[in-house]
């Protein structure tokens, strides 16, 4: 398992880098930036070369980043990451059992919220109720991102929700198609799941710890990519589009969404983050059947309570609050 700390300058030296935007920094200004020596920019330059990165070099204007790595790792990551605090510690694996066990470990070890656990592989990815994850190397991106927020444990799904925004954004943003919503924790395209989240907390009665947002993104697997068993509900990103596409455009845009989201959910509470919500969700209005864990509920889907919850009239009238479920209906 290979695993990168990221030195302080080395994320100066990105930082840089993503102030410049493309543009040629010479090395006695990026000396001044970081900190340091121009050999050691020298040095540093050399290691992000080693990584992948292709940087330009040319005499009294400095260097300049004109590619970044397909393989992913924490450094290209951070290269145009605009945000504060999400992602702005990354944790890249290039395989782990699964991101969530790393995230929930960093997090008893007090990692400050906004930390980010990637891995190019996972060997035990899973979903809700100890489903597995299919998460082959190199395909997509799976990731944990821990978060602190001072809500009560009750309110913790509300945070699936606005991951769910937060993804669906990203994909338009990155990608250029948008995807649908399906109640709770589904991303779909062209009625197959492009994406799937698994939020799980660290909690006390009243206060949460720390809450593991697990989102997964099928980004660059073609249809032999995909076990049997997912062939029919299951798509990527190169699939829908008919292009790869670097991986880590769509995590500092997921990022960017989420902190934006996050920020806007601390200050004003769950109901903006509901309607934008309902504004991409699919199949509010129509006739669902939910299986929980206590039997099969049919009925019309009247949409989601200030909670999260989702509420179902059956034939009778009852109205059904729906905590926890696999929802089938007509996607198309
Ligand atoms: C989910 O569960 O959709 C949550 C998935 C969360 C995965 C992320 S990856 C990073 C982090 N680390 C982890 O270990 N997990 C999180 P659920 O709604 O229970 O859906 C699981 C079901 O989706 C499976 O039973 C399969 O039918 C299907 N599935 C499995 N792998 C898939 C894939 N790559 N793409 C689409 N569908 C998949």
């Amino acid at each position: 398992m290979a695993f990168e700390v990221q030195s302080e300058i080395r994320k100066r030296l990105i930082d840089a880098f993503t102030d410049a935007s493309g543009e040629f920094l010479s090395g006695q200004s990026i000396a001044e930036l970081i900190g340091c020596s121009r050999t050691a920019v020298w040095k540093h330059i050399e290691g992000l070369r080693e990584e992948g990165f292709t940087i330009e070099a040319v005499r009294r204007k400095g260097y300049r980043i004109v590619d970044t790595p397909q393989k992913l790792s924490s450094d290209e990551i951070r290269l145009g990451l605009k945000t504060d605090f999400i992602g702005q510690k990354v944790f890249y694996y290039e395989s782990v059992d699964s991101t969530q066990k790393i995230a929930n470990d960093l997090s008893t070890e007090n990692a400050p919220e906004g930390t980010l656990v990637i891995a190019d592989e996972q060997t035990s990815g899973r979903g809700r109720m100890e489903r597995k994850w299919h998460s082959p190397k190199g395909e997509g991106i799976w990731m944990s991102l821990l978060v602190r927020p001072e809500i009560p444990p009750q309110q913790a799904p509300q945070l699936t929700l606005l991951t769910a925004v937060a993804a669906v954004r990203a994909i338009e943003e990155a990608a250029g198609l948008t995807p649908v919503i399906k109640w709770p924790n589904d991303i779909m395209v062209n009625s197959k799941k492009i994406a799937g989240i698994l939020t799980e907390m660290q909690a006390e009665a009243d206060r949460i710890h720390s809450v593991i947002i697990g989102i997964g993104i099928n980004v660059n697997q073609d249809r032999t990519d995909f076990p049997k068993e997912l062939l029919g509900t299951a798509t990527s990103l190169a699939i829908e589009t008919g292009n790869g596409l670097p991986r880590s455009r769509i995590i500092q845009e997921f990022c960017a969404q989420f902190e934006k989201l996050y920020l806007l959910y601390l200050e004003k509470g769950f109901y903006p983050i509901k309607l934008l919500w309902e504004s991409y969700a699919r199949g509010i209005g129509s006739f669902m059947r939910a299986r929980t864990y206590n039997g099969v509920i049919e009925g019309v889907a009247l949409g989601i309570t200030e909670d999260g919850v989702l509420k179902i009239e059956s034939s009778d009238g009852t109205i059904h609050k729906i905590y926890s479920a696999d929802i089938e209906f007509p996607l198309s």
